[in-house]
């Protein structure tokens, strides 16, 4: 029995040790020809791809900004397992090790090549890798294998001593035959192969370690925060209006009017951040147009900028959820562009296209009529972060995230609405998907313990586009009360609310809604994300004491 479990240990072992030499080989050689043919990289984001939209908001909704940080864990652990399996069967049979590994191979090959704007020679580094994992395999096997086999002629298995007592007289590095030479027979049962399975080993070890790291760091020259720095933002010909003291209420624990680059929220499906040299990046605008047009990051920079205050949300933002912000950005206008491009009559769709093959269908109608659908460079007066698109991005004022705003943006298509579908579209979510008439509630927090007395409920309410009109709040199942509200810029951004309660002793439920600058008030009714956003009232439940 402990023999059994031994074998299956080193089984494990060998096949974890094969595969930690294939990524790590792989790693260095993607760092060589470039991050497109990372395996690991490759497979997490074909899972992105492949995985079913419930899965993704239950994801998004659970794990939120960690999810791609909790999906490279997941792909870590069953690769560990299949690792182990094949290094088990690979004790038994070699064959059946090597035939694991090549599929090991094809999967790490089928995703790097499915993968959008990839080539034959992003297989490479899958391939280099797994043949280094399948000699680690191979060197491994043998060495284990030699002892059982020589013991079989000399002692009983169980008789193996733990640490093999010197010979006298002999070195200890002398003490077998050449290092990882298993068959060489003789003298004390296992020493030799047990050595040389270990020397193997650890030089699987510093091949996995030594292949990452040497990997990473070769990756981390495409990494583009240098060129970042360095760009300096011109200054907007249309300035956004001054921010104006009146947009933010003195009401601590509520959403800033202006949220930070550092906690604007971040929803792609992006495993590894898009990484676009400013100089490099180009801007195509082709399909049903008159005059394809292709500009330079320079050339955009050196458009008329506009600078505006717009909420984005996305569609997987629950009622009461972190998925929505109000940033100050900085863009040259998209009507322009398409105005420069001319769209031909019948167009009613401009698909984007990031650097990493995301796709977005935004109605042209919407972007051309008159309100500040940008091309954004600027974000708070910073080039955008890396995360939120650098060196560009889309942003239409009303829509989703989804359907609007492209970050790593380098393609413009203008096609229509029934010849091509975009990335979630594809996926079952609506075509059109203005951002839902919403509100929510920062203070106080769900299941606080608040003083009785005069207690500030306060949060944002948001119809970007629509504006917000006004905000009501009650307590319990009694009367709305006109929340006071906030000034704001325009109608593209949410707007802070306050309402002074009077808070008795308790247990009590708040609500909120909002009315809209159409004058349709928020909906009680809940309705879930899928296909184009929620609906219901935020609620928090408090204790007054
Ligand atoms: N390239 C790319 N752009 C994208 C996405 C994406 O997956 N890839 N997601 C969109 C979605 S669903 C949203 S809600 C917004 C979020 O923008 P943010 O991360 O800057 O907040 O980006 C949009 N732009
Ligand atoms: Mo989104």
């Amino acid at each position: 029995m402990r023999g059994l479990l031994g074998a299956a240990a080193i089984g494990a072992l060998t096949g974890l040790l094969a595969a930690a030499a294939a990524i790590g080989v792989a790693r260095l050689v993607a760092g060589i020809t470039g991050s497109a043919g990372e395996p690991v990289i490759a497979v997490g984001s074909a899972a992105i791809d492949l995985t079913p939209v419930p899965v993704k908001d239950f994801a998004i909704q659970h794990f939120g900004s960690h999810d791609k940080t909790v999906l490279l864990a997941g792909i870590y652990v069953v690769l560990a397992l299949f690792a182990m399996v094949i290094g088990i069967l690979a004790r038994r049979r070699l064959a059946y090790g090597l035939a694991g590994l090549a599929v090991f191979a094809a999967l790490g090959i089928a995703a790097v090549e499915t993968r959008p704007f990839s080539g034959p020679g992003d297989a490479v580094p899958t391939l280099v890798g797994v043949a280094a994992g399948a000699l680690v395999l191979l060197l491994l096997v043998r060495a284990a294998a030699a002892p059982a086999a020589r013991r079989a002629e000399t002692s009983p298995p169980a008789t193996e001593p733990a640490v093999v007592p010197p010979r006298p007289g002999v070195q200890p590095d002398e003490a077998g035959p050449a290092r990882g030479t298993p068959a060489s027979g003789g003298g004390t049962a296992g020493a030799p192969d047990r050595r040389g399975f270990l020397l193997t080993a650890a030089g699987a070890v510093a091949l996995a370690a030594g292949g990452a790291g040497a990997g990473q760091a070769l990756l981390s020259r495409f990494n583009v925060s240098t060129a970042r720095s360095a760009i300096r933002l011109p200054r907007p010909a249309v300035t956004g209006p001054a921010p104006s003291g009146g947009a933010e209420l003195a009401v601590p624990g509520i959403s800033p009017f202006t949220t930070t680059n550092g906690s604007f929220y971040r929803v792609d499906t992006a495993l590894s951040l898009p990484q676009v040299p400013p100089e490099q990046w180009r801007l195509r605008v082709h399909g049903m147009v008159e005059r394809e047009l292709d500009i330079t990051f320079d050339q955009l920079l050196k458009r008329p900028l506009t600078e505006a205050d717009i909420t984005l949300a996305c569609v997987s933002n629950q009622v009461g959820g972190p998925y929505v912000g109000n940033a100050r950005w900085l863009g040259a206008s998209l009507a322009a562009l398409l105005r420069e491009a001319r769209v031909r009559r019948g167009a009613d769709q401009i698909l984007s296209t990031s650097s990493d093959g995301w796709t977005c269908g935004t109605p042209i109608e919407t972007v051309m009529d008159g309100r500040n659908a940008l091309l954004a460079v600027g974000m708070n007066g910073q080039p955008l972060p890396v995360a939120h698109g650098f060196p560009a991005r889309m942003l239409v004022p009303e829509l989703y995230g989804y359907v609007s705003a492209t970050k790593w943006v380098v393609d413009l298509e203008i096609t229509t609405f029934a010849a091509q579908k975009s990335y979630w579209v594809q996926r079952g979510y609506s075509t059109r998907a203005p951002i839902k008439t919403e509100s929510r509630i920062d203070v106080p927090k769900p299941l606080a313990q608040v003083k009785a007395g005069r207690t500030p409920v306060a949060g944002v309410a948001w119809a970007p586009h629509r504006g917000i009109d006004a905000v009501q709040v009650r307590a319990d199942n009694g009367s709305w009360h006109d929340a006071r509200l906030a000034a704001v810029p325009g109608i593209d951004t949410w707007r802070q609310w306050v309402w002074e309660w009077d808070a008795r002793p308790g247990l009590h439920t708040l609500a909120v809604r909002t009315t809209d600058g159409t004058h349709a008030t928020q909906p009680s009714r809940r309705v879930p994300i899928f296909p184009n956003g929620a609906t219901g009232w935020d609620t928090v439940t408090v204790t007054v004491t």
